[in-house]
C-alpha cells in the first residue's frame, strides 16, 4: 500500500477496498465496545471481516451474534444504555425486522451507529440493491447519512458518530450505502494509517446517562403518556435541528483532518444548471458523467445528491434549485399510492417554502430490486427534465422508469409436471395405531419399491453438488402419502429451488421469511379446516402441511415455531440442519457446535471458532408437549421414512410434529461432495446427533451405536470435516474435551429418557 504524504495532515494509506471492507475498517479503528449483529446480504461481510480481524487479534470489540435482527437491535440498545460505543450492520428485512426498536433507541436518546447496505424489501424476495429498506427508516428519529462510495462509507461512519454523540444531538445514526454497487465493488480509497487519529477525532465517549452507575440510579424509558410524549418528541425534533447546524461544522473539521470535502447536499455543476437530476448514492455518480457529456453538447445540466437525508437539507435544496427550470428526482423506492416516493415529496415541499421558486419537478422510480442504472438511464432522466423545461409543463409528474412489460401468453415454466394425487397416494407406507401400547406401528416397503415413486422436488434446482437438502427432503416426503402443501422458510432450499420463473416443486409451495413461516403455515392450516367446515372445500379433503426450514430459521423463527407448537396446529415442521446460515455464506447458527469454524466464528490467536454449544432444538420443541418429535439422517433412510409417516399421522390426528434432519453441506463443512452420507453417519455414531423420537412424551432411541459396537469418538467425526480439523490439534484439546463432555451429557440424559417413561 502506498502511503499518502501530506504536510500537515495525519498519514493516510491508499488501498483498493469495497464499501463493506471500509465499514469494517472504520468500525475497527473507531474501537466500538460492542457490536450486535445478524447476517443478511449484502451487509453480512461487515461482521465477517470484523470477526476475522478479531480472530487475528487486531481488535477486541465484543461481537454478539444475535438470534435475529430484532435481537441484534435489542442487544445494541441494551449495550448503548451502558455508556459505550455500539455498532450494528444490516440490510433489507433485517432493518424492517428491527424497525420497532429504532424509535426506542432515538426516543430515549442513545447514540450508536448502524451501517445499512441497502437492499430491496421482500416480497417477493430479492437480495439486490434498492432503497426500499432505507425509506422505512425515514420516520424513526435516526440521523441518516448517505455514502455514495467506499471512501464515503469510511468517512461518514466517523463523521456520523461524532455528530450522533454531540451533547446537543444524542441521536443514533444510520450510514446507508448501496447494496452490491457500493458494498461489494472495490474503489481506490484512503484511510488513516494510525487508528488513534480516528479516536482522537471522536474524543472519549461523552458523559451521558448510563444504566451502569448504580450509585446514580436512573429510569430509562419510563411509561410516558400525554401530555409528556409530545414534549419528548419535540426534544427529538430539536436534536435534529441541532444536528442540522452541527453537521457542516463536523464536515469542516473532518475535511481539515482528511482533505476530503463533504456537504449536506452534494451539488455537481449546479452553478448555472437549467436542468438537473437528484439521485441518492451511487446512481448520482453515473449521472455526473452524463452531465459532463451533456454540457459538451451545450445543455446546462447538473446533479444533486444528498449526503445527509435526516435531517433533510431543505435549505441547501432550495438554494441549489433557485435557477433550475426542471428537476427530475429519481428514486430507488416507491411510497405506493402517494404519487411519488418520499424524497420527491420532500424536495417539492422544500421548494414550496420558496415563493420565488419555479422549478418544475418530475418524479421517477427506477432501479428496483438491483436493476442497474446506466448512462442511458441518466440520459433519459435529463431528457425528460429538458422536455419539461422547454415546454414549461410536466406531462407526467410521476411514473416508473425501466419497467419491462410481461408477455401474457407466456406461462410460468416449471422444471417438472405437477405432482398428481395418484403419484402421491401410492399406499406403500402403512401406519397403524397399536391399541396395546398406544404407539404407532409403521410398515415401510423395501426401499427399492419407494425409489420408484415420483419425487416431489425434482432436479433442476441449484443446490451444490453433494448437498444433502433435497435427498433428505425427498426421502422424508416419501413417507408422506396424499396431497402435500409445503412452506419453505428463507434459506438455501428455498433460494436454490425457486429462482423466478422456474420452480423445482411439483406440489404447492409458499415462501415466507424465515422468522415467520410457522405462523404463516398455521394460518393456512386453519383456513383449510375452516373452508372444509363451511363446505367451500370438499369434505374429506386431506392435505398434509409441511414447513421446511433450515437451522437458522429455527433461530430467528424460534418464537413463531414455539407459538405454532403451543397452539398445536396440525402441521409438520421439518428442519434441515447444515450447522450454519448457508444461504448468506456460512455464518454460525445457534446449531453450529462449539469451536466450529464459520465465517463469523474464525479460528486464530484471538478466537477459536464458535464460542458456545449447539442448540438442542428437538428438546426445546419437545418441551412444548407436541405429540411427535424426531431426529433423522439420510444415512438411515428406513428410519427417516418411518418417522415421516408417523409425523403425518400425528399432524392429521393430533397436532404438530417437528423433526430435525442433519444434512451434509460440503460448502460449510469443507468436505468432499461424495462423503456427505458418511459424515452424517459418523455424527450419529459418535452420539453427537442421536437418532430418536419422542412420541406423546415417550422418548425412544431409534439407533443406539453402543450395543452394535459402532460408537466412535467425537474426534473421529470432527476429523472428517475441514471446518473442525483444528479441534483435533493437541493445542485445542480443551475445546474438544468440552464438546465431548457436552455430547456425553446429552446422550446419557437421552438414554435415561429412553429408559424411563417419566422423563
Ligand atoms: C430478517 C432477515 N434476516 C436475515 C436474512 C438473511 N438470511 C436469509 S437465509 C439466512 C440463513 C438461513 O439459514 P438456515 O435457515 O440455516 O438455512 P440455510 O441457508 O443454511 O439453508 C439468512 C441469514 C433474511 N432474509 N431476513
Ligand atoms: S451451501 Fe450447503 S445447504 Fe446450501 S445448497 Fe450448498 S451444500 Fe446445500
Ligand atoms: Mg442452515
Amino acid at each position: 500500500m502506498a502511503v499518502v504524504e501530506t504536510t500537515r495532515r495525519p498519514l493516510q494509506v491508499e488501498g483498493f477496498r469495497t464499501g463493506n471492507e471500509m465499514a469494517a475498517l472504520s468500525a475497527m479503528q473507531i474501537g466500538f465496545h460492542v457490536m450486535g449483529y445478524y447476517p443478511i446480504t449484502p451487509s453480512t461481510e461487515i461482521a465477517e471481516i470484523l470477526d476475522e480481524l478479531k480472530a487475528e487479534g487486531r481488535h477486541r470489540m465484543v461481537m454478539v451474534p444475535a438470534d435475529g435482527e430484532h435481537g441484534a437491535a435489542g442487544i445494541c440498545y441494551g449495550a448503548s444504555t451502558g455508556g459505550g460505543r455500539v455498532f450494528n450492520a444490516t440490510s433489507s428485512q433485517g432493518l424492517l425486522y428491527s424497525l420497532e426498536e429504532l424509535p426506542v433507541q432515538s426516543g430515549t436518546r442513545f447514540p450508536m451507529l448502524l451501517d445499512l447496505a441497502t437492499r430491496s424489501v421482500s416480497g417477493p424476495l430479492d437480495i439486490r440493491g434498492d432503497h426500499s429498506d432505507l425509506y422505512f427508516a425515514l420516520n424513526t428519529g435516526w440521523l441518516i447519512f448517505l455514502a455514495r462510495d467506499p471512501q464515503a462509507v469510511y468517512d461518514l461512519n466517523v463523521i456520523a458518530l461524532r455528530v450522533a454523540e454531540r451533547h446537543d444531538v444524542q441521536l443514533p445514526a444510520i450510514v446507508a450505502f448501496d447494496g452490491f454497487f457500493t458494498s461489494h465493488q472495490k474503489r481506490r480509497v484512503e484511510t488513516f494509517e494510525d487508528e488513534r487519529v480516528v479516536q482522537e477525532f471522536l474524543g472519549p465517549v461523552p458523559e451521558r446517562i448510563t444504566a451502569l452507575d448504580p450509585r446514580h440510579p436512573v429510569t430509562i424509558g419510563p411509561y410516558l403518556n400525554d401530555p409528556d410524549l409530545i414534549n419528548n418528541k419535540y426534544q427529538l425534533k430539536l436534536a435534529m435541528d441541532n444536528a442540522l447546524r452541527a453537521i457542516p461544522e463536523v464536515f469542516a473539521e473532518y475535511e481539515a483532518l482528511s482533505g476530503r470535502h463533504y456537504a449536506a447536499l452534494d451539488s455537481y455543476r449546479m452553478e448555472d444548471a437549467e436542468v438537473a437530476v437528484l439521485l441518492l448514492n451511487s446512481a448520482a455518480e453515473t449521472a455526473k458523467d452524463v452531465a459532463d457529456s451533456l454540457r459538451e453538447r451545450g445543455v446546462r445540466a447538473g446533479v444533486l445528491s444528498p449526503n445527509v437525508l435526516r435531517p433533510f437539507p431543505a435549505d441547501e435544496i432550495r438554494e441549489a434549485l433557485h435557477g433550475v427550470r426542471a428537476l427530475l428526482i429519481g428514486e430507488r423506492a416507491d411510497s405506493y399510492g402517494a404519487h411519488g416516493a418520499n424524497v420527491s415529496h420532500e424536495v417539492k415541499s422544500a421548494l414550496k417554502d420558496d415563493p420565488g421558486n419555479t422549478t418544475l419537478c418530475l418524479s421517477r422510480v427506477y432501479g428496483l430490486g438491483g436493476r442497474d442504472f446506466y448512462a442511458d438511464d441518466a440520459e433519459a432522466f435529463f431528457a425528460l427534465a429538458a422536455a419539461a423545461a422547454a415546454s414549461g409543463h410536466v406531462e407526467t409528474p410521476f411514473d416508473y422508469h425501466g419497467v419491462v412489460p410481461g408477455d401474457p401468453a407466456r406461462r410460468t415454466p416449471t422444471t417438472g409436471p405437477p405432482a398428481l394425487r395418484a403419484d402421491e397416494t401410492a399406499g406403500l407406507v402403512e401406519v397403524t395405531l397399536d391399541e396395546e401400547t398406544g404407539g404407532l406401528r409403521v410398515e415401510t416397503p423395501p426401499l427399492w419399491k419407494l425409489a420408484g415413486s415420483p419425487k416431489r422436488v425434482v432436479p433442476g434446482h441449484g443446490a451444490c453438488p453433494g448437498c444433502g437438502v433435497f435427498p433428505s427432503v425427498n426421502l422424508f416426503l416419501k413417507g408422506i402419502e396424499g396431497d402435500v402443501v409445503v412452506l419453505y422458510q428463507t434459506g438455501c432450499a428455498m433460494v436454490v429451488s425457486t429462482g423466478y420463473p422456474y420452480t423445482s416443486h411439483r406440489v404447492t409451495y409458499v415462501h415466507n421469511l424465515f422468522q415467520n413461516g410457522a405462523a404463516t403455515l398455521s394460518g393456512l392450516v386453519e383456513m383449510f379446516h375452516e373452508r372444509v367446515r363451511r363446505g367451500e372445500l370438499p369434505s374429506g379433503e386431506e392435505i398434509t402441511f409441511v414447513m421446511v426450514t433450515g437451522d437458522g430459521g429455527m433461530d430467528i423463527g424460534m418464537g413463531a415455531a414455539i407459538g405454532a407448537a403451543l397452539r398445536n396446529h396440525h402441521m409438520i415442521i421439518l428442519e434441515y440442519d447444515n450447522q450454519g446460515y448457508m444461504n448468506t455464506g456460512s455464518q454460525l447458527s445457534y446449531s453450529t457446535p462449539l469451536g466450529h469454524l464459520t465465517s463469523t466464528s474464525h479460528v486464530g490467536p484471538g478466537e477459536l471458532g464458535k464460542a458456545f454449544h449447539h442448540k438442542d432444538t428437538p428438546q426445546i420443541m419437545a418441551a412444548t408437549n407436541i405429540p411427535y418429535v424426531f431426529t433423522g439422517v439420510e444415512a438411515f433412510p428406513d428410519d427417516l421414512i418411518a418417522k415421516a409417516a408417523k409425523a403425518q399421522w400425528y399432524a392429521r390426528a393430533e397436532g404438530l410434529a417437528y423433526g430435525k434432519v442433519l444434512i451434509s453441506c460440503p460448502l460449510n463443512w469443507k468436505t468432499e461432495d461424495r462423503v456427505g452420507s458418511d459424515v452424517v453417519q459418523a455424527a450419529a455414531d459418535c452420539c453427537f446427533f442421536p437418532l430418536y423420537e419422542i412420541e406423546r412424551g415417550l422418548t425412544r432411541i431409534t439407533y443406539d451405536p453402543e450395543p452394535l459396537g459402532r460408537r466412535i469418538p467425537v474426534a473421529s467425526w470432527l476429523s472428517l470435516m475441514g471446518k473442525t480439523k483444528h479441534l483435533c490439534a493437541p493445542a485445542n484439546g480443551a475445546v474438544l474435551q468440552s464438546i465431548e463432555t457436552e455430547v456425553e451429557r446429552r446422550w446419557q440424559r437421552l438414554k435415561a429418557m429412553d429408559e424411563s417413561p417419566l422423563l
